[in-house]
């Protein structure tokens, strides 16, 4: 067997379980190693060993030779209103890091003199580390004065994190994931756990075999999980509210609450009882069509449980009824006081490797690092003194968050907008609205390891690395700062994101005659982490030295503190936890005669988002094509078999792809991966938004299906975000 000649342990990259990676590496001149394997230590605290099929094979993408590893420059300059996409690099022309990053800084700080904050905009990243987002959120609050800074966590868990702050104060997970072994009875909902956390999916599944814990799976889709779940609620997509309110009504009703732990801990009990009135089982069925006795059940078996728990997903947050279905569930936990305790707890498994950091490090509109709202007085006083800016210097106004970005991408709105390492021609809704937006802007810089759909857009692409390629530290879904190591050197001439960021901000603290404002100078990432350290207080006690195997799971407030497993032992961060008053509101979009299916959107265990990383890795030859979902009934109403190809369109869009009949949806329900640019998802979506999270409601449009013969393909413009053919 070959032996490596050096192995160096790092952090999974793509999804929040967070495992550990070890990289094996043969010494290799070019690039100081080739890693040629991956596996996981035994004693991982996360993973024990166990890796998936990403974090297995999935590195490779590094290897790409469609990786881009040079600054590139757009050849022909581009008017707002008329830009297009540029894939093919005769279209861009190369650049030295000098000449990018001074047109980049001479281009933003025209706009900027010019249009001022509210011209200025930026996505971060979350799959790159802390320091990077700190540096680029500090980049654009102390040097643009905006707060225009969000990331796809908007897409994400966004409605989560306002029902979680509405309700407790807080915005993360209450328990760690592998505590799941300690329940004696689980809520799964909106979470297709073995395909999206696999490895959190496996202690679900030793917790049911090993340890006979229950489960309940609430799901409009028959996931994996439903076959060892004690009860399964098939829901129809966008009725979570009327589910999980009729169970809190059983749970009153039966005098199954924990009155002791309500009297304690929690406010608005009464209002909440009054308005539980009308969430009787039976009304639940009619909308949400699960059997009554089936809620009956579920809402005894989890509020008679010694440790009950509960996961979720995106079926919970992507939805214009995002923030009261994630408040739902909140009112579950505080009815029975399943949380504060080991084996418990609320616990929405966060996605991207490192999207609970980058909202962490202030990658958000409404917060600086340490969730700090931005219109606070005495926060934007800590970060000026911080970054050395002036009294009054930082912008007190909320920014706008991703979706509100582009929608203001128009004279008079946004101008400029930075881009690191997000995609968002494939991964907001209604994508041909997006590439409108897109189309307007004055001037994008995208910082990316490749050129995706959204950097085709770009004038100028700086050639980041990817994880194997840098130094710094990624929180998983379990609050836990771990490690990422450096393995390899930069491929070409391309550089870890804070270095870019550090280099480009110089350039233009001098444009703006502002020299010596806040610091860009740092000899190791471990100096961004202490200088975030020094005001967000719940990180003062990690120091690179104390993760170097195991990670810190913050609250970590001084350098003895061994780090929170689990929170609020004795209260909330808001105090008590408040209930709300809900209300059933339908999906925005109700199926007619014209488009008669509902459409969800989601994952695939072998892809990636957009795929930018998963299709450039030998991933996908393991799933190389675009499919439709569609229930047996239907496809037998509609004579459709499997592997025959379909137009789906929408009121937004249309794409064509192959069936897959299945009884994995419900009828009239249909399932489309977002991952494919060929048959891209968010063609069809809707952009109707949460009002208050604004998340977009990705799982729930309607659509309708037409058969289409071989070679009646839609034209490629109109089915793929390329706009090109
Ligand atoms: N392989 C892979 N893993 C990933 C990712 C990836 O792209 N690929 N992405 C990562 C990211 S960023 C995230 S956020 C996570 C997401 O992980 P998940 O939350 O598991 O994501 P989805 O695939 O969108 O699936 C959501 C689940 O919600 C269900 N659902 C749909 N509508 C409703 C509804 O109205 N009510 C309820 N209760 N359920 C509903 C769907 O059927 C599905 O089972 O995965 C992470 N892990
Ligand atoms: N229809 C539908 N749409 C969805 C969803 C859905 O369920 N349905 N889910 C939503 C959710 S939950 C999410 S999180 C979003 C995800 O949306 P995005 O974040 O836009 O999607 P990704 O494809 O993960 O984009 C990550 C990019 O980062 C780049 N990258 C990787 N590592 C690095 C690095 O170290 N530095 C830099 N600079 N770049 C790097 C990759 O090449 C890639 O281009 O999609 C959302 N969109
Ligand atoms: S479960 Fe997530 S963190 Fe673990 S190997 Fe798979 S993708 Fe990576
Ligand atoms: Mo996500």
């Amino acid at each position: 067997m070959l032996q490596p000649d050096r192995i160096v342990p790092t952090t999974c990259p793509y999804c929040g379980v967070g495992c550990t990676l070890e990289l094996h590496l043969k010494n290799d001149t070019a690039y100081g190693g080739f890693i040629y394997k991956v596996t996981s230590p035994f004693d991982s605290p996360v993973n024990h060993g166990n890796l998936c099929v990403k974090g297995r094979f999935g590195y490779d993408f590094i290897y790409s030779p469609k990786r881009v590893t040079t600054p590139l420059i757009r050849k022909t300059p581009q008017k707002p209103g008329a830009r297009t996409q540029a894939f093919d690099r005769d279209e861009w022309r190369e650049a030295t890091w000098d000449e990018a990053l001074d047109l980049v800084a001479d281009r933003l700080v025209d706009i900027y003199r010019r249009d001022g904050s509210d011209a200025m905009a930026v996505y971060c990243c979350a799959k790159a580390t802390n320091e990077d987002n700190y540096l680029l959120q500090k980049m654009y609050r102390a040097l643009f004065r905006t707060n225009n800074v969000d990331h796809c966590t908007r897409l994400c868990h966004a409605a989560s994190v306002v029902a979680l702050l509405k309700s407790l104060g807080t915005t993360a997970m209450s328990n760690t994931a592998a505590e799941v072994i300690h329940n004696d009875v689980f809520i799964v909902t909106g979470s297709n756990t073995t395909e999206n956390h696999p490895i959190i999916a496996l202690h679900m599944k030793e917790a049911i075999q090993k340890h006979g814990a229950k489960l309940i799976v609430i799901d409009p889709r028959r996931i994996e999980l439903c076959d060892l779940a004690t009860l399964y609620l098939p829901l129809q997509p966008g009725t979570n509210v009327v589910v999980f309110s009729a169970m809190a009504h059983v749970i009153v009703k039966e005098g199954l609450v924990n009155r002791a732990f309500v009297e304690a801990r929690t406010t608005g009990y009464d209002e909440f009882v009054a308005s539980l009135e009308k969430f009787t089982p039976e009304y639940a069925e009619s909308i949400s069509g699960v059997d009554r006795n089936l809620i009956i059940e579920a809402a005894r078996l989890y509020a008679t449980a010694k440790n009950g728990a509960i996961y979720w997903g995106m079926g919970i947050s992507q939805l214009s009824t995002g923030t009261a279905s994630a408040l739902g569930l909140i009112h579950l936990a505080l009815l029975t006081g399943h949380i504060g305790r080991l084996g418990t707890g609320l616990n929405p498994l966060r996605g991207q490797n490192n999207v609970q950091g980058a909202s962490d490090m202030g990658a958000m509109p409404f917060h600086y690092p340490g969730y700090m709202p931005v219109d606070v007085e005495e926060n934007a006083l800590k970060w000026e003194a911080a970054w050395h800016i002036e009294p009054g210097g930082l912008s007190r106004k909320r920014g706008l968050t991703t979706t509100e970005i582009l929608a203001n991408a128009k004279p008079g709105g946004v101008r400029a907008l930075y881009i690191m390492g997000e995609n968002p021609m494939m991964t907001e809704p209604n994508l041909n609205v997006t590439r409108h937006h897109m189309a307007q802007l004055e001037f994008i810089v995208a910082q990316d390891i490749f050129i995706n759909e959204s950097c085709a857009f770009a004038d100028v692409f700086l050639p980041a690395t990817p994880f194997a390629e840098k130094d710094g530290t990624f929180t998983n879904t379990d609050r836990r700062v771990q490690r990422v190591r450096q393995a390899i050197a930069p491929r070409g001439q391309s550089r870890p994101d804070y270095e870019i960021i550090c280099d480009l901000a110089l350039r233009i603290e001098k444009r703006l005659g502002r020299p010596n404002t806040a610091r860009w100078n740092y000899e190791e990432p471990e100096e961004i982490f202490r200088e975030m350290a020094n005001v967000v207080t719940m990180f003062k006690g990690v120091t690179y030295d104390r993760i170097q195997k195991l990670g810190l799971q913050y609250p970590v407030p001084d350098e003895a503190h061994p780090g929170t497993p689990f929170l609020f032992a004795e209260s909330f961060p808001a105090g008590r936890g408040r209930f709300f008053s809900l209300e059933h509101v339908p999906a925005a979009e109700p199926t007619d005669d014209e488009y008669p299916f509902i459409l969800t959107t989601g994952r695939l265990l072998e892809h990636w988002h957009g795929g930018t990383m998963t299709r450039h890795s030998q991933l996908d030859a393991l799933f190389p094509q675009a499919f439709v979902d569609v229930h047996e009934i239907d496809a037998a109403q509609l004579a459709l078999k499997t592997g025959d190809m379909v137009r789906v369109s929408s009121r937004r869009g249309s794409i064509v792809l192959r069936v897959n009949v299945s009884t994995k949806t419900s009828p009239g329900v249909v399932f489309i991966p977002m991952h494919f640019v060929e048959a891209a998802a968010n063609l069809l979506t809707i952009d109707t938004l949460d009002p208050q999270a604004r998340i977009p409601e990705f799982k729930a449009c309607a659509v309708n299906i037409q058969v289409a013969r071989e070679g009646e393909f839609a034209p490629v413009e109109e089915m793929t975000v390329r706009g090109r053919k």
